[in-house]
């Protein structure tokens, strides 16, 4: 089945906006094995132009994520224009106290208050750098957490946390936020401090306005219906921004849509329920590692899925399914439902980003660009790896 797509569905997929993460075009891995690339950004300003290309082919991904320390560099006003000059712009600063050895039993929970401070102090040189790239929002993701019951007081912990916090959002500008991620588990494997959106909520409420829950897709445990978690936290003016991969089992880091395009799709029907489809208070964010695929034409693929979904989502049928609802008629409200999701909106994609001065097939297009050959031949030794500072 395929179909048109409205002037309404048209103008609101013009309005979508896929924030790309810089470490999604460095090598990153896994635990076991992080495998390099001809061609791989040596420095956050090879990283940029990198992003820049998904943009350029897709007119999907105008903003770029960064991570300190990975993309730390001297002159973040210089990256902010390079990255202008590129056609994108930084976005979302996301913070790390996951790689020094002090936080090894926690960063913003831990008992030693000099330890604390130091990641405090890492998140408010954060916010200088969010200062100078114009960035809203500072990302927190805390891999911080215990392996064996008795070994960390799990309640004195939420308490040091939300004191950390406090600190950290005192130093926010009225335009920026903080965003906090939760994580079910890994790297602690017994409890993580926020593990969950509760958790989130519980802690960016205590906070203010300017601080909200981050949703990364691949951070449930199997079976759990995230978009019921989408539907209450938009409901609660609580959403600031997604982390979209997709999973097998873990947090995996895949192209999102590629294990479950139909998860993504029920994700997307309940963002735009909800109000939040182009919203300026939600950020869809990309956060996935390109292990064994090419790094950039695995995020053109990545947008790409987003943009289908949320066309495909665009296609309900508002009345007959509330109608079917109001009525009981529970096979009439799924095949609706299913009839979105089975039409097939990619001739229709094509042809309007084609109208659109945009190829019609952009991962064909940018493989005929000759990016990819000139990077590969130009960047010669000294790739930086995401996951090193
Ligand atoms: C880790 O699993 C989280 O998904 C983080 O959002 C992400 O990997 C981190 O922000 C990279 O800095
Ligand atoms: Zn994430
Ligand atoms: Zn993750």
């Amino acid at each position: 089945m395929t179909t048109t797509l409205t002037p309404e569905i048209l103008s609101a997929l013009e309005q979508q906006a896929v924030e790309v993460p810089s470490w999604a075009y460095g090598n990153s891995g896994t635990r076991f094995k992080v495998f390099t690339t001809a061609g791989t950004p040596r420095d956050p300003f090879e990283k940029i132009a990198d992003a820049a290309q998904v943009h350029r082919h897709t007119g999907l991904a105008p903003v770029v994520a960064l991570h300190i320390p990975w993309d730390r560099v001297d002159d973040y006003a210089a990256l902010r224009d390079f990255a202008s000059e590129q056609g994108v712009a930084i976005g979302t600063i996301n913070s790390n106290t996951f790689q020094d050895d002090d936080y090894k039993f926690g960063a913003l929970t831990h008992e030693d208050d000099r330890i604390r401070r130091k990641a405090i102090d890492h998140h408010l040189e954060c916010i200088d750098v969010m200062d100078r790239t114009g960035s809203r929002d500072l990302k927190i993701w805390l891999a911080e957490g215990s392996n064996y019951p008795g070994q960390s007081d799990l309640r004195a912990r939420q308490d040091r946390l939300q004191d950390s916090l406090q600190t950290i959002y005192a130093r926010l500008s009225d335009e920026q936020r903080l965003v906090l991620e939760y994580k079910f588990f890994e790297p602690a494997f017994y409890h993580t401090d926020v593990p969950d959106w509760g958790t989130s909520y519980a802690q960016v409420a205590a906070l203010g306005d300017r601080a909200m829950v981050c949703l990364d897709t691949g951070h449930h445990a199997p079976g759990t219906n995230i978009e019921f978690i989408v539907m209450q936290l938009l409901r609660l003016g609580k959403l600031g921004s997604f982390d979209f991969n997709s999973r097998f089992y873990a947090d995996d880091d895949l192209i999102v849509g590629a294990a479950d395009p139909f998860q993504l799709f029920r994700i997307l029907v309940e963002v735009i329920r909800g109000g939040g489809l182009n919203h300026p208070d939600v950020t869809f964010m990309l956060d996935q590692c390109h292990n064994v695929e090419a790094k950039i034409p695995g995020q053109i693929r990545s947008v790409l899925n987003v943009q289908e979904m949320t066309a495909r989502a665009l296609l309900l049928d508002g009345e007959a399914l509330a109608a079917a609802r109001s009525d009981n008629d529970v096979l009439a409200a799924n095949e609706i439902f299913m009839d979105a999701f089975y039409t097939d909106v990619r001739p229709a994609l094509a042809a309007w980003r084609e109208s659109r001065g945009l190829p019609a097939d952009p991962m064909r297009a940018y493989a005929r660009s000759g990016y990819q050959q000139r990077i590969e031949a130009d960047r010669v030794g000294g790739t930086q790896a995401s996951w090193g500072a």
